[in-house]
């Protein structure tokens, strides 16, 4: 019978970064166990919630705990879990590797630094005593675990894993891939930046394979059907030939254009030659840790051999290319002012970022910030791990400040500051990016789209589509699923417009013809008077101008041709209490407030839109209703008046007039 392990990933479930990635780490046990003991031998379970619920339905036989450090009171609390069903115990991850003396006596063994060995040994030993005998645990590398006398052990560090190509690609199989993920390139940084614990945790730099990395990226590519592939190396150009060899590669492969990549870079590495070679991979943002705008808190931070004209420099250099740059800073260092501090914010006014995070200086265990703020009691071993949450929107109550010339107010005080030109950029960012492609979202709300919002195929439209069409056209088609549909259902000839390259090459493996191009540039490739049935699902709410667009592609119908639409309608019966009762308007990754929606529209907008091109409406109807009783109930009082609340969408058949 296999041998069950539930590994538990201790994250905050309400932070949608942390879900919407998955976590590799546990891949890369997963991985390493099965092909060490076949891929029968062990049944895995990867969990990041209802702990208790899921150890009593998985029953599993081991439990692995992967924690940062912001995070361990939740790893502490599973722990306590586990032991409560008398389970076995690892924990592994940054916080216990930096930390461990932090091991709690719920946890049997923690491990050190890289876990894909460990993890081997630690199985192998538990199933041949089955439990974890203490003298064989003190024979292995790079653990931590309390002996008879409950004193804390930690065995001598473990050599990182060489080369890196010797790891298998983590068990993806298990965990949950979304169109946009991250992978690695390598492990560790070459530099030593004070806050970092990253660096410190990887030691050695490695890289895996040029050849290595873009199987990965073919896999996630063919396999998973990835389109935003983040580099989350600490920095991905360290090594220039290699960058140079992947881009080779991806040629080789036909892989440029099918997907886009971001990923690190430090601003004093970032040559013309090397922006050159990330643009012709497609890499389209990319992230600098700039950290300070002010030199004296840039040295305190990050060293002598880096200073700010390189980060100008990187900065234009980026823009010059057409490449995104984001950035983090950090203000709060011990001896930083509020001028320094003021420096950095005219840094970001001056400099053309697109967008920023800021952080206030955060003593991460096993750095020299740690070590500082130790000698000034302000942490130790057994402190509240909450406190060192990054997120100081949220916890400027608790944070610890190390600043020696500022007060908890004033950096309140400040870091609010920063937010407010951070929200005047987003919104430059929106309106700028709004006039150069109208119906192109932006990399970063990619980043966040769920799994299947390209792929979606909306069956439920084809009854809006005439029987006996021979000819359709659809804008914005994705992966293609619906004019496929179409096409195989119908038997009619069918064209679609897409602006995104890998979309459009996936849509063309379905549908006759594909136009790669946005909206108004595909018309001068669309001949007039040929199609039966044009259809915009879910489109027209995306682009600044759908007015112009709707009476534009009247020419391309034949005389009897129709246009569908699918619209999300903004009076929708859960978007309407939220705005009207609670005051809520949240930009959301999908749905009727989509980040991306330039436009909004109710039914009687929808009808006044048509009406004025000049189209007769053939029908209107409500689709995909809310199941709410609530609703019900109070329509029915209002006597109906609300109707048009009760529907997502809009499903619309319109003809030109003659
Ligand atoms: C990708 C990443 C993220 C992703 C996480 C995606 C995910 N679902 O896992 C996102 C963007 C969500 C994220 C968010 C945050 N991150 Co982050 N992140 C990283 C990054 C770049 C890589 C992490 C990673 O996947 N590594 C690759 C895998 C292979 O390594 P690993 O997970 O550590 O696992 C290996 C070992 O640790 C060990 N191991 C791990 N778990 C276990 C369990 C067992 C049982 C065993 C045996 C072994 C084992 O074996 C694994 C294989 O070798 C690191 C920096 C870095 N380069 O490592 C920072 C890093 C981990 N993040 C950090 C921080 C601070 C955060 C945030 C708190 C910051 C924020 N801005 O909000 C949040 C917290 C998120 C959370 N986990 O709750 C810090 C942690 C510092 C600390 N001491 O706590 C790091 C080290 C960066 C830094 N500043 O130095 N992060
Ligand atoms: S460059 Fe980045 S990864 Fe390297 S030490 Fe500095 S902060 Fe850490």
């Amino acid at each position: 019978m296999a041998t069950k392990i539930m590994f538990i990933n201790a994250i905050d479930v309400a932070d949608k970064i942390a879900t919407a990635l998955p976590p590799l780490g546990l891949g890369y046990l997963a991985s390493s166990l099965r092909k060490e003991f076949g891929p029968n031998c062990i049944e895995f379970k990867i969990v990041d919630r209802a702990v208790e619920q899921e150890i009593k339905e998985f029953n599993p036989d081991i439990i692995g705990i992967s924690s940062v450090s912001q995070n361990y009171n939740w790893a502490i609390e599973y722990a306590r879990i586990a032991k409560k069903y008398n389970l076995p115990v690892i924990v592994g991850g940054v916080h216990i590797s930096a930390l461990p003396s932090t091991l709690t006596r719920d946890m049997d063994v923690g491990v050190i630094g890289e876990g894909e060995e460990a993890i081997v040994d630690l199985f192998n030993l538990f199933t041949k005593e089955g439990y974890f005998d203490k003298k064989e645990l003190a024979k292995l590398d790079g653990v931590v675990f309390r002996d008879r006398e409950d004193k804390i052990v930690v065995t001598e560090k473990g050599k990182p894993t060489a080369p890196l190509d010797s790891i298998i690609m983590p068990a993806r199989d298990l965990l949950k891939i979304n169109e946009s993920t991250y992978m690695f390139t390598s492990r560790g940084c070459p530099y030593r930046c004070t806050f970092c614990s990253s660096c410190r945790f990887w030691g050695k730099v490695r890289f895996f394979s040029a050849e290595y990395v873009v199987n990965e990226v073919k896999l996630l590519v063919n396999k998973y059907k990835v389109r935003v592939i983040a580099f989350a190396d600490d920095l991905f150009a360290a090594n220039k030939a290699r960058v140079k060899r992947i881009l080779e590669l991806l040629k080789e492969e036909d892989i440029i254009g099918k997907v886009k990549f971001t990923c690190n870079v430090r601003s004093n590495t970032a040559t013309n030659e090397l922006v050159l070679l990330l643009k012709k991979m497609n890499v389209k943002a990319i992230g600098m840790g700039l950290e300070s705008g002010a030199p004296n808190t840039l040295e305190y931070l990050k060293g002598p051999n880096i200073s700010i004209k390189d980060h100008e420099n990187a900065i234009t250099i980026f823009r010059k290319h057409g490449i995104e740059p984001y950035s983090s800073f950090i203000i709060g260092s011990p001896q930083e002012s509020r001028e320094d501090i003021l420096q950095t914010l005219s840094f970001i006014k001056e400099n053309q970022l697109f967008s920023f995070d800021l952080y206030v200086l955060t003593p991460f265990p096993g750095t020299p910030v740690w070590d500082y703020a130790k000698a000034r009691d302000l942490v130790n071993e057994h402190m509240d791990w909450d406190i060192l949450n990054v997120n100081f929107k949220s916890n400027s109550d608790k944070a610890i400040i190390l600043s020696e010339k500022l007060t908890r107010a004033e950096i309140r005080r400040l870091f609010s500051q920063f937010v407010k030109i951070k929200r005047k950029m987003k919104k430059k960012a929106k309106t700028k990016r709004i006039g150069e492609r109208p119906v192109q979202a932006d990399l970063t709300n990619m980043l966040h789209k769920p799994n299947g919002y390209y792929s979606a195929t909306r069956e439920n439209m084809l009854k809006y589509i005439p029987k006996d069409v021979k000819t359709t056209l659809e804008f914005g088609c994705g992966f293609g699923g619906f004019s496929a549909m179409v096409k195989k259902r119908l038997g009619a000839e069918t064209w679609a417009v897409e602006i995104d390259k890998g979309a459009a090459q996936e849509a063309a493996k379905k549908v006759d013809k594909v136009i790669n191009a946005d909206a108004v540039e595909s018309l001068k490739d669309i001949p007039d008077n040929y199609f039966d049935c044009i259809f915009f699902l879910d489109i027209l709410e995306h682009l600044v101008d759908p007015y112009s667009l709707l009476c534009a592609v009247k020419t391309k119908l034949t005389k009897q041709g129709v246009i569908v639409a699918s619209i999300p309608n903004i009076r929708y019966y859960r978007t309407f209490v939220d705005f009207v009762l609670h005051g809520n308007w949240d930009y959301l990754d999908q749905g009727i407030l989509d980040k991306t929606h330039l436009r909004f529209f109710t039914y009687k907008s929808i009808l006044r839109m048509f009406e004025s091109l000049g189209f007769e409406i053939l029908s209107i109807e409500g689709i995909h209703p809310t199941s709410s009783r609530t609703f019900r109930v109070l329509n029915t009082l209002l006597l109906n008046t609300f109707a048009d609340v009760r529907y997502i969408h809009f499903a619309c058949v319109v003809r030109p007039k003659s």
